[in-house]
């Protein structure tokens, strides 16, 4: 942060904590879904003779990325792809029963990706799902189907476009561009204005491809529009990642104060202290497969992320007050990938018994531990454990003043109460006070557990 407040015209439009329902509503969700669908889903990183998975070449940008045998019209053939686009097997309800099984309490779907196809109908462009042999509107289906399920949608939005002839990528300068690019720009007000009318239970909007120049100097008119938006929709959320100032800091203004309601820069990666974050808001979003949100046909020899890799990531983000966003990538005819199916599954099972430890819960202001994650809800805590110590004694460290300490515990897998021992070790005896769990040695489990911990005065 700099020392000295500089003058930011174009800076936060919200306070830094938002107090209103929908802002407490995001704080408790904990678990998300992500869902990447698009044309792309058709090659699903493999088309035309060229293969690549993980590293750079993400399989939603296949459009940009054509190997050295492609053919010469690759652009052109990528942007026809919406004549086969006929997800015969889709059902929004089938995905919404998956997410909800999983134990996802809100979702983020790609209404449009970088290659600019709309999945709505949008008046605005005729580049959009009406024009497909499906022809149906599928931001609608998923919309109503999770939240028949009680989910909660974000829509996914990209401004950059690569195929639109008004899109600019560099600052506009002659006359020609300018008024090139104010069509895109009002084109894009239009679209974002219609989504809202059209699905008008959403509760935000993820954006993404706001890092060109174009984009960066339009700040006022950025301003103008996230101003709008919020008007048009109360209670509506938006990440960090929309627009910047008038000195081009994104995510963040010049004097550090973030803009949108949290902060949407943790992507692929997780914050390492609680520090960092700086009382702000924020969400990780995450592939299962290395890089690539979009459907990825073939898994073998990419490390894909396991069940508990990704428990890890939920427990560690939750712990440190995110929300954390698992990505889904359906193929060309709606299906989820059978590693995606199958990651769902044990992840559900994993949240029927534990989900309380995820859903509704805040940072623990306590000493870390290195067996897992500490999350708390009131006077309760939970400690998810990961590292099971050899002695089967679960030690934790209270501040010695505290008033909160630990009165009972259990496990939520079977229920079972646990003995809480006060352990009088001198590690930092003037500023902690420890106090052993003591697990069950014959409970066998093969993956983390929780323990539901009551807090209040010992008498
Ligand atoms: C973007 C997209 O390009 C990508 O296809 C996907 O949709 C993803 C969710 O978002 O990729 C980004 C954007 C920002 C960062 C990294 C990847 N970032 O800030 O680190």
């Amino acid at each position: 942060k700099p020392k000295e407040r500089i003058e930011v015209k174009y800076g936060p439009i919200t306070p830094k904590h938002r107090t209103d329902e929908a802002m407490e509503a995001f704080r408790n969700y904990g678990l998300g879904q992500f869902i990447h669908w698009g044309l792309y889903a058709i090659p699903g990183n493999e088309w035309e003779g060229v293969s690549a998975r993980g590293g750079a070449a993400a399989s939603e940008w296949i459009r940009t990325w054509s190997g050295p045998n492609a053919p010469k019209n690759w652009k052109e053939i990528y942007d026809n792809l919406y004549k086969q686009f006929n997800p015969t097997a889709f059902s929004a309800k089938k995905w919404a029963k998956q997410a909800k099984d999983m134990g996802a309490k809100y979702m983020i779907f790609t209404t449009k990706h970088h290659d600019g196809y709309a999945l709505w109908p949008t008046k605005y462009s005729s580049y959009n799902i009406s024009n497909s042999p499906y022809k149906k509107d599928i931001v609608k289906e998923v919309v109503d189907s999770y939240n028949a399920e009680g989910i909660d949608v974000y829509l996914y939005f990209s401004i950059l476009e690569w195929n639109n002839p008004d899109y600019l990528s560099k600052a506009p300068e002659t006359e020609e561009e300018k008024k090139r690019y104010n069509r895109f720009l009002q084109y894009t007000k239009n679209q974002l204005l219609e989504l809202l009318q059209n699905y008008p239970t959403i509760k935000g909007f993820w954006f993404d491809g706001t890092w060109d120049k174009s984009w960066v100097q339009a700040y006022e008119f950025t301003y103008n529009l996230e101003k709008e938006l919020r008007e048009k929709h109360p209670g509506l959320i938006i990440g960090s990642r929309f627009r910047n100032d008038e000195h081009g800091k994104r995510h963040f203004d010049s004097n550090g104060d973030i803009l949108g309601d949290y902060e949407q820069g943790w992507e692929r990666k997780l914050p390492q202290e609680y520090e960092w974050l700086d009382g702000n808001d924020w969400d990780a979003v995450m592939t299962i497969p290395p890089n690539g949100w979009g459907y990825m046909k073939d898994w073998s020899g990419i490390y894909t992320k396991t069940t508990d890799d990704i428990l890890d990531m939920l427990m560690h983000t939750v712990s440190l007050n995110g929300n954390f966003v698992l990505n889904f990538g359906p193929d060309g005819k709606g299906l989820m990938h059978p590693g995606e199916d199958k990651i769902a599954k044990e992840l559900g099972d994993w949240m029927k018994v534990n989900g309380e430890a995820v859903q509704g819960v805040r940072h623990a202001d306590l000493p870390k531990t290195k067996m897992g994650y500490l999350t708390q809800k009131d006077s309760t805590l939970y400690l998810t454990v990961f590292n099971r110590p050899v002695n089967n004694l679960a030690r934790l460290a209270f501040p010695k003043k505290s008033t909160a300490l630990p009165i009972s515990a259990k496990l939520l897998l079977n229920n079972k109460e646990l003995t809480i021992k006060h352990a009088d070790i001198g590690l930092d005896l003037d500023k902690n006070t420890y106090f052993d769990i003591v697990l069950p040695k014959d409970f066998q489990t093969d993956r983390a557990f929780v323990i539901k911990i009551k807090l209040g005065q010992p008498k």
